[in-house]
């Protein structure tokens, strides 16, 4: 087999958001755009040589294909080993999982996490390093400055891989296996978790749950570790089959996309747990009977009750959250004694704290939890840390969240996004209310006067490296806070995010209705921002 090296010319365009590479999957199928993006990764690790690689994505639409295009680039750039999740599958956790296991040199995640796929939807591509995490922004930023000025890429030409049979085949120098893509990840679950608690749980009669694996990636992992290891009822996992455009539903973990879980938790027989994970299997929604848990409250309940869960026994390093996510974790790591880092939004963040051991556990209200166990945020692992807890304590979860709330005080948490607005109304929302921080502090607002205002800047306590711009956020003299920023995921248009939070403590006030407790804090936000006005929207499109 002979190396081709191709002319290329450059795209535009091609800059990693807050998780990778995403855009429809009309562009990436455009002769090159992926090799370019591909090539300028493997030109960023400088000496392929000998390396090792993981490859594997969520099953959407174009991940084979994808994948036999990196196969060969691979190989044709010196890669010693390649890793492929069988089938092209590898959840973006146990992917991280298998990078670190098997000592790999990094690995490329296809995913365009909760997006929608087919052939019209959306494709990504994130590049993830040896500790398993998603690259730092310096390595995302000297990948996309390689795509600015490349001029050509490596392939071969050689048959494709089977990529169905699990074995080993080899590629000029490279040997590529294809693994059981859930075999390591389910290993290391049964590490951290009691599985003989968890077991006689759900083996108890009235202990019925769901996992909705939503047609994406987490289906196999799922049917594996809950209904073959744990025992739970045959059939508790629904949509466990990954489809290509995820049967045409949008793979996202929130109370609107997962109707048919919320069905089943509310109404006459309320099942006793509910559960699902998006497109890629990194996020999770845990619901009680007739109970949504928040996000930064599943976060804060896990930190408070990590001790009872093996893995994390010795107790917790320190924990970190997103900004945007609510201050509840804060409050357990003060009464914890460990420290609490916040970071800007994406997991890519957390690496770094994790490597250097000052973490522990960490979060984000989008519907992100994970450990040091991997580095990336994990949406089975916080589900099965669930049913561990549960498993112990002998409570349901409504009434663990609901004692953590007496205990700690609970802070409502509400986020409004605003999906597909005009990119220039967007940018104008934002701009406006960044030229106005200075003057906000005094002045009031529905009622809520504006303590101090910024936009978070972060400096990584670790490498020192500074990343500013990272969202607005005000503070209100009575203790709330609004959080406005852009999304850096979406394929069209923008996505105006407005996070609202605010603490209450009265043991009379833990039980309101959530978008009750924040309205006012919602009515403050949009006289400040004009945002509804200006875009013309009545009201935001998704409320988490
Ligand atoms: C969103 C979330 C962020 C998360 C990111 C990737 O980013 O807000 O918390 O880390 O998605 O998650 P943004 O920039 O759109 O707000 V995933 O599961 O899409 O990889
Ligand atoms: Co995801």
């Amino acid at each position: 087999m002979t190396v081709v090296k191709v002319k290329t010319t450059p795209f535009a365009g091609q800059k990693p958001g807050t998780s990778g590479l995403r855009k429809k999957v009309t562009e990436f199928k455009q002769a090159g755009y992926l090799e370019n993006f591909v090539q300028s990764v493997f030109n960023v690790l400088d000496d392929c040589k000998g390396k090792v690689l993981v490859i594997g994505g969520d099953g959407r639409y174009y991940n084979r294909e994808a994948i036999q295009i990196i196969v060969r680039m691979a190989a044709a750039n010196g890669f010693g080993r390649l890793i492929v999740g069988q089938g092209g599958i590898l959840s973006t956790p146990a992917a991280s999982c298998v990078i670190r296991k098997h000592q790999a040199d990094g690995g490329i995640i296809l995913s365009a996490s909760h997006n929608p796929g087919g052939p019209d939807e959306d494709f990504g591509i994130k590049f993830n390093g040896a500790n398993g995490g998603p690259a730092t922004e310096s390595v995302t930023e000297a990948i996309y400055q390689g795509t600015r000025t490349i001029d050509h890429y490596l392939t071969l030409e050689s048959p494709a891989i089977d990529l169905d049979r699990i074995g080993t085949t080899q590629i000029e120098g490279a040997r590529v296996e294809v693994i059981d893509s859930v075999a390591d990840y389910a290993d290391l679950m049964e590490t951290l978790f009691d599985f003989e608690k968890i077991r006689a749980l759900v083996s108890n009669k009235r202990f019925h749950m769901c996992f909705d694996a939503m047609h994406a990636v987490t289906g196999p992992y799922a049917l594996e570790i809950l209904e073959k290891r744990l025992g739970v009822e045959p059939g508790s996992v629904i949509h466990a089959v990954p489809l290509e455009d995820f049967g045409g539903g949008h793979p996202d973990p929130n109370l609107v996309h997962a109707k048919e879980l919320v069905a089943k938790m509310n109404g006459d027989a309320p099942l006793a747990f509910g559960a699902a994970s998006d497109g890629d299997g990194d996020r999770n929604m845990v619901l009680g009977s007739g109970f949504y848990i928040n996000p930064c409250d599943s976060l804060a309940v896990l930190a408070a009750n990590a001790t009872l869960v093996p893995g994390y026994k010795d107790g917790l390093q320190g924990v970190a959250r997103s900004m945007p996510t609510s201050r509840a974790v804060d409050r357990v790591a003060a009464r914890l004694d460990i420290p609490c880092f916040e970071t800007p939004t994406g997991w890519k963040f957390f690496g770094n704290l994790m490597d250097a051991g000052k973490i522990t556990l960490c979060g984000e209200e989008s519907f992100g939890t994970g450990s040091d166990h991997v580095r990336e945020k994990d949406g089975l692992w916080a589900v099965l840390f669930w049913l561990n807890i549960i498993a112990v304590l002998g409570k349901p979860a409504r009434s663990i969240v609901r004692e953590h709330w007496q205990e700690y005080g609970r802070d409502y948490f509400t986020r409004h996004d605003y999906e597909n607005v005009d990119s220039a109304q967007a940018g104008s929302v934002i701009d406006t209310l960044k030229a106005s921080l200075a003057d906000l502090p005094g002045k009031t607002f529905a009622g809520f006067e504006v303590e101090a205002a910024d936009d978070f800047s972060y400096v990584d306590p670790v490498d020192g490296s500074e990343s500013k711009a990272q969202g607005v956020r005000l503070f209100f003299t009575n203790g709330s806070r609004v959080v406005i920023r852009l999304s850096g995921t979406g394929t069209s248009g923008a996505t105006v995010r407005i996070y609202c939070d605010r603490f209450e403590n009265d043991p009379g006030l833990l039980g309101s209705d959530t978008q009750r407790a924040l309205s006012g804090l919602i009515d403050a936000i949009e006289e400040i921002t004009k945002l509804r006005q200006i875009t013309g929207r009545q009201r935001p499109d998704v409320i988490t």
